[in-house]
């Protein structure tokens, strides 16, 4: 029996550690195991208190500097998970809302958060977000975790799309290559060559289309949008585990997005933020390396909408 509490109380614990981890829903990557049926009548009161366990009471979330090998001092939370920043957002106001939050789970508290060693209190802040949940900011940059870091140390969200940094103690983007505020830290710049010729794939933007809205791309195949806006304004967008676009594309331009390369095979939808339900969408096959490769395609709209949020 007192293992069972025991068992009880960690599960408790755990519980408690993943939700002040990531507090949007995340699919956790190994389920916890049930707890067992028969519950205790009386709450189980704990012997021991684990050292690094968060407090089971509200409380201000600790902001922390840790030593990352590659990007030197940067912010994490207590447990050592890495925060970001993101360049987009303006001072104390998010602009990563919706879809977004499920690959970058904003950091959240219940109480005014708390400087820990290396961190200056007075650049911690907070904004109140409409749902009732209160973020962290620093220096005016509200802070993400990244759903693809799932262990202290990992910064895999470092230089994502070139808008997702880890955040200096002095509460800048580390490594940003251009503004908002370029970083005085040397840059270290993990520039994946693409193996062979980029493919430019042309999709025109027309109120309420994409010509073509189908598109299939080979694993491993660098592949650069070439995104022509024909009249209006439009967005090209979408997310998957190898890239986040979000671009704008007005009548009259032509806009080119960064080298892309999918890693993984499946279906990405894309589509125009304003005209998303004008049915202003489109798809992206990506499929196994060497698999045939039809011109690109002009295809009806599926009835059945494809799932929209690419799981990280
Ligand atoms: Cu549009």
């Amino acid at each position: 029996m007192r293992t069972l509490l025991l068992a009880s109380v960690l599960l408790l614990f755990s519980a408690i550690a993943c939700r002040a981890v990531y507090p949007t829903p995340t699919p956790s990557p190994t389920p916890l195991p049930r707890p067992p049926a028969a519950q205790p009548t009386v709450a189980p009161t704990p012997t021991f208190t684990p050292t690094l366990a968060p407090t089971p009471t509200p409380a201000g979330v600790v902001v922390r500097v840790s030593s990352h090998p590659q990007f030197g001092p940067i912010l994490t939370d207590p447990q050592g998970r890495t925060l970001y920043l993101f360049t987009r957002d303006e001072p104390n106001k998010t602009n990563c809302t919706g879809t977004c939050l499920q690959a970058w789970p904003p950091l959240l508290t219940q109480a005014p958060p708390v400087a820990g060693e290396g961190v200056h209190s007075n650049l911690l802040g907070t904004i109140q977000r409409p749902e009732g949940s209160t973020r962290v900011t620093y220096n005016g940059w509200p802070l993400y975790y990244f759903a693809s870091d799932q262990s202290p140390g990992e910064a895999k969200g470092q230089g994502v799309r070139g808008v997702w940094f880890v955040v200096s103690p002095a509460g800048a983007p580390v490594g940003a290559s251009s503004p908002p505020t370029p970083a005085p830290t040397a840059q270290p710049t993990p520039s994946p060559t693409p193996i062979g010729q980029v493919r430019e794939v042309r999709l025109s933007l027309r109120f309420p289309t994409f010509t073509p809205n189908r598109v299939r791309v080979q694993v491993g195949e660098a592949v650069r949008f070439v995104l022509v806006g024909e009249s209006g304004s439009h967005t090209f967008t979408f997310e998957s585990p190898d890239a986040r676009v979000d671009l704008p594309v007005r009548g009259g331009q032509t806009v080119t997005t960064d080298t892309l390369v999918f890693t993984q095979p499946g279906r990405i939808r894309f589509w125009c933020r304003p005209h998303e339900s004008y049915g202003m969408v489109g798809e992206i096959e990506v499929v196994p390396a060497g698999q045939s490769m039809p011109p690109p395609s002009m295809e009806p709209t599926p009835t059945t909408t494809p799932e929209r949020d690419y799981t990280y």
